[in-house]
């Protein structure tokens, strides 16, 4: 993509409404716009970060055994009468009628709509464990909607849901579960610890936050500093539930096991949360399959949810310094970002346009910055995207034949002859720094 005509809207200001570095971030880098009270539209950059993680996520998903449905975000009330939710879950749900008067709400969170498809589809002991998931819009009409994507109206999320014939299958399904949230955090080049949470209106007794440590996280978290010599991605469940980690709600100070001194606190954003609810909703929605044994046996659930647009500040709240955002590779919107550092001159431009080209061809995301403008501002707008690798064309470097490679998170710089840049860059890629 030419950034000379592609529709990134970079702001020079620092907006006055965004309070918290990743919304400023992500309003100045041209990744959304503010459409309303905790609603976006989301900017072509900011869309292939969306994309990229929820890509991730399905490659993980999958790989666990899941498959993925696509549910719709409108749904009748009659589904929340049945659990009994529908009166208890308040003003956080936007309600209307349809045109036949029939009373209608926008998904806040799908348990009621995916238990009654397995009412309906599923009704044999075989077809168990089955485990679906969706990524999808929500709606929750959020008292307070800050922090730009943090906490939104309208937001994207990874919801799955989990159907096993016993508890002990279930506990095994959410094992899976768990272990897989770190494998996906991990791909997304983040820290999620995971922290035993408050279960609120979803219900149920074995649940798990997992948050992305950052100052402006929302919630307070506790835990015990052994906590921080094991690395996230070698956790277990078994793990997890012996060393004490809890979110603020579920933090008693007088049964804090933990001595002061080992007792650490960060705050966190919460990326994801996952549930066990045994037969709380299969019971009432009747996902109920026929046993070995020919008896009517009621499934137990699980449900497992990822915030995927608020990762997309998260992330950036982890990931980012004084000048910009810092992807992760993973979740980059384009792996390269290409700069002709002086578009007048004929030389520049031949080298600079071939190696778009023959990047390109190599299937590789380059954003090439082919405008005519003073350098400095060419570079700032580069460090504040945030792109992994620069890769920089100007006449001192092309008298040496050469041209300039930067990492964006480091910041280090090296010069990498003309000849061999293509292959040296594709060389940088595959080591996923
Ligand atoms: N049905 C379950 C899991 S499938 C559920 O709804 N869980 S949840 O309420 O914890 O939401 C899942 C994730 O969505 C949260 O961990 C959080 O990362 C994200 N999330 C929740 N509310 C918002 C919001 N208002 N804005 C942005 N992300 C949100």
């Amino acid at each position: 993509m030419k950034l000379s005509t592609a529709y990134i809207p970079v702001l020079k200001e620092t907006p006055s409404e965004a309070q918290i570095v990743s919304h400023q971030l992500m309003l100045r880098a041209g990744l959304i716009r503010q459409l309303g009270a905790g609603m976006y539209t989301w900017l072509p950059l900011g869309l292939k970060v969306l994309q990229n993680i929820s890509n991730v996520i399905r490659r993980e998903m999958d790989a666990a055994g899941s498959q993925e449905i696509l549910m719709s975000t409108l749904q009748p009330a009659e589904l929340w009468q049945k659990s009994g939710r529908y009166e208890s879950y308040g003003k956080e749900m936007l309600r209307f009628k349809d045109r036949h008067e029939r009373e209608m709400l926008y998904g806040p969170t799908n348990e009621e709509v995916v238990t009654d498809l397995f009412h309906q589809t599923v009704k044999s002991y075989k077809a168990l464990p089955q485990l679906w998931y969706q990524i999808q819009w929500k709606f929750r009409d959020e008292i307070r909607p800050r922090f730009g994507v943090m906490r939104g109206r309208e937001f994207l999320m990874k919801d799955g849901y989990s159907f096993d014939l016993d508890y002990e299958r279930a506990r095994k399904t959410y094992e899976t579960m768990f272990t897989t949230y770190l494998r996906i955090f991990k791909a997304l080049g983040v820290n999620a610890v995971p922290v035993k949470a408050d279960s609120g209106p979803i219900g149920g007794d074995l649940t798990h936050e997992f948050h992305i440590l950052a100052d402006t996280g929302e919630s307070a978290l506790y835990y015990d500093a052994a906590f921080e010599d094991i690395d996230p991605a070698t956790l277990t469940l078994a793990q997890a539930q012996s060393l004490y980690a809890m979110a603020d709600e579920m933090h008693i100070p007088e049964n804090c096991p933990v001595p002061p001194e080992r007792l650490k606190t960060r705050r966190g954003i919460e990326v994801g949360h996952i549930f066990y609810f045994a037969t709380k909703y299969s019971e009432k929605l009747e996902a109920v399959v026929t046993g070995e044994d020919g008896q009517p046996v009621t499934t137990h659930m699980g449900a497992y949810g990822i915030g995927v647009s608020r990762l997309v500040g998260a992330i950036i709240e982890a990931s980012h310094d004084k000048d910009g955002i810092i992807w992760p590779a993973a979740v980059a919107p384009f792996q390269i970002g290409l700069v002709n550092l002086k578009a007048t001159d004929a030389q520049c431009t031949k080298v600079a346009d071939e190696l778009y080209a023959s990047l390109t061809a190599q299937g590789i995301t380059v954003l090439y910055d082919d405008k005519d403008d003073r350098v400095g501002a060419k570079l700032a707008t580069m460090d504040l995207l945030g792109l992994p690798w620069q890769v920089l064309v100007g006449q001192k470097s092309l008298e040496n034949g050469q041209i300039e490679l930067k990492n964006r998170k480091t910041g280090e710089k090296s010069f990498v002859p003309l000849s061999n840049a293509t292959a040296e860059i594709q060389h940088l890629l595959n080591l996923k720094l």
